[in-house]
């Protein structure tokens, strides 16, 4: 497995793995149709629960089949990937027959198909604090066969700062996304610790941005089906189908909370994190909580 391992490159200024780019003018022509919903993040930020949840809202009442035999992956295709032996993210999307068509991406902003922004489609962008971002790439690195090796703790911490990580830097990715809200009325940017606080609320605002009106009831299975415990142990949802991933070395959802940077950062890491994060982050009007 460990032949599958990228180097990161550098790919229009931006670290990137050859799986996300190798099939590039593809996905770069790719075509969406107005009612696809985009679901773009950074790596671990929340992706597979946002995609859960939207999928049960869409088509949770009527498609139990889908629930029980599709892996999340497989209902909401990765645009960009590219992986040996499998189909292509973008033939994946092309394929699907839903309506609307959940689609997921980590691209930055600026690598987004011109079709989703001239289709005018609802884009949900979830972003989650940098700290505990850092901790889950860390872990996922480790566990995933096609990502790069991600050396050791304090390895891994410096190459977050400096933004060589694969989709490239966390700090211009949140920003380059809250810019685009500011033009793109139809983006949802929402937060993972807001998930963690309440997650009805969220779904509520979900809803409310998705022109949908679920019962109470239909509301009340998607946020059971979505907590962090039932998605664990739901194979179609925890990732466990997908053999790149070995889970004896940490699991796909893995501890699912704010603040687990705190038993892994040391008191000196934190300073010199925080002291760099005020730096890249001064000019935005973007606000995280380590905590909640
Ligand atoms: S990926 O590979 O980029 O698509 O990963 P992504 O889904 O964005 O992020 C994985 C992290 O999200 C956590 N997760 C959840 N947290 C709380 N509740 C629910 N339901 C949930 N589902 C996924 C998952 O555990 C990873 O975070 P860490 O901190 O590693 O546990």
């Amino acid at each position: 497995m460990d032949s599958l391992r990228p180097e990161l490159i550098d790919f229009h200024g931006v670290s990137m793995s050859h799986y996300f780019t190798d099939n590039w003018e593809n996905v770069q022509n790719f075509q969406a149709r107005p009612d696809d919903i985009l679901i773009a993040t950074y790596p671990k930020a929340g992706t597979t629960w946002v995609s859960y949840i939207l999928d049960m809202l869409y088509f949770g009442q009527t498609a139990n089949e889908r629930l029980t035999s599709i892996p999340i992956y497989d209902r909401v295709p990765f645009l960009e990937i590219c992986l040996p032996s499998m189909d292509t993210g973008k033939d994946q999307a092309d394929k699907l027959t839903t309506s609307p068509r959940l689609i997921k991406t980590h691209f930055p902003v600026q690598f987004v198909p011109k079709s989703f922004w001239e289709q005018n489609c609802r884009v949900v962008y979830v972003a989650r604090n940098a700290k505990d971002n850092l901790v889950s790439y860390y872990h996922f690195n480790r566990m995933n066969n096609v990502q790069p090796v991600p050396g050791d703790w304090s390895t891994f911490f410096q190459s977050f700062m400096e933004g060589k990580m694969v989709f490239g830097s966390w700090y211009d990715h949140v920003n380059g996304w809250w810019k685009k809200k500011q033009a793109h009325s139809k983006l949802h940017y929402m937060f993972y610790e807001d998930m963690i606080e309440d997650t009805g609320r969220e779904i509520d605002k979900l809803c409310s941005f998705l022109g949908l009106s679920p019962s109470v009831e239909e509301k009340e299975k998607v946020a059971g089906g979505a907590q962090f415990d039932n998605m664990k142990k739901n194979s179609m949802a925890n990732y466990s189908t997908l053999p790149v991933m070995d889970f004896k070395i940490s699991p796909f959802m893995r501890k699912g909370k704010v603040g687990d940077w705190k038993s892994h950062f040391t008191v000196a890491q934190n300073e010199e994190f925080d002291e760099d994060y005020k730096k890249k982050m001064k000019d935005t009007t973007l606000k995280f909580r380590n905590e909640i």
